[in-house]
């Protein structure tokens, strides 16, 4: 009897050490997994970046003023920061991203001309066209904070966390400390050596700086450090439902939500803002 029960034990023990093994096996091939699978989401690229010519789906449209002659376009804790241009028309604008409800909205008096517009560190910065004047404003309140002065035209605006990013209708990219909005250095735009002139409305995107080519239905894709075009996204076709009132009405602003990963679009005066997915152009 003794034995019997000596041997059912031992048996028994046996079943629980295998039964912890197994256990402790499992959470280590998960945890591999889990390692693989986090290595994965590290590394992945949007689809988009393996092809240099690129076209759209939409996805879902949105309102937007027609009103608005749209020079500046970003996202900003959930809404939009806008800023728009023409003579006593222009202004920095929060609005609804549901409903285009206009939230906020401060005019800018005077001559000023507003153009492109971003949002660092808790501060709206936006130009002005001729003025070689900046405005520093606080992106919750819009109070104005200060001026700033660059030379030339000021056209787009974004930042790519650290640094003021600016177009200024040429083929050149001008680079700005944000702190003593002061000016650093240049990128030239080029397309196989050529230069591409006419950059406007600006966007930081997954490591790029996506351009607006003024009156055309094309963004470029920049290489921030070398100035390289690595593509280009062809949106004609985008607003053909839309009754144009003006050759000005172009496409004219780009906002990438950089944490659901979504690309916005739209332009000066029109009625819709598209989110789209971005395709290989084949
Ligand atoms: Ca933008």
């Amino acid at each position: 009897m003794i034995n019997f029960f000596a041997m059912q034990f031992s048996y028994l023990l046996f079943l629980m050490t295998s039964v912890t093994l197994i256990v402790s096996c499992d959470k280590k091939s998960e945890s591999v997994a889990q390692s693989i699978e986090l290595h994965n989401v590290n590394s992945t690229q949007p689809a988009w970046k393996s092809f240099s010519s690129l076209t759209f789906q939409t996805v879902r449209e949105l309102p937007h003023d027609p009103l608005a002659f749209t020079q500046g376009f970003l996202l900003h804790e959930g809404l939009w920061i806008e800023s728009t241009g023409l003579e006593d028309q222009s202004s920095i604008r929060r609005v609804e991203v549901e409903t285009g409800k206009v939230l906020l909205m401060k005019e800018l008096k005077g001559d000023f001309f507003g153009e492109g517009a971003t949002v660092l560190d808790g501060k709206i910065y936006q130009l002005s066209w001729k003025n070689q004047q900046g405005f520093v404003f606080d992106a919750t309140t819009l109070a104005w904070k200060k001026n700033f002065s660059y030379n030339g035209e000021g056209w787009g605006l974004t930042t790519d966390g650290k640094q003021l990013i600016m177009s200024d209708g040429t083929e050149t990219i001008r680079f700005y400390d944000p702190t003593a909005l002061k000016f650093t250095h240049t990128i030239e735009v080029k397309k196989s050596g050529q230069p591409i002139k006419m950059l406007n409305e600006l966007e930081y995107v997954e490591g790029e700086i996506f351009a607006n080519v003024w009156q055309t239905n094309e963004i470029v894709r920049i290489n921030p450090t070398s100035g390289e075009v690595l593509g280009v996204i062809d949106l004609s076709g985008i607003d053909k439902a839309e009754e144009k009132k003006s050759v000005d009405h172009v496409l004219n602003g780009i906002a990438y939500d950089n944490d659901k990963k979504l690309l916005y679009v739209t332009g000066k005066c029109w009625p819709k803002i598209y989110q789209i997915n971005l395709v290989e152009k084949k």
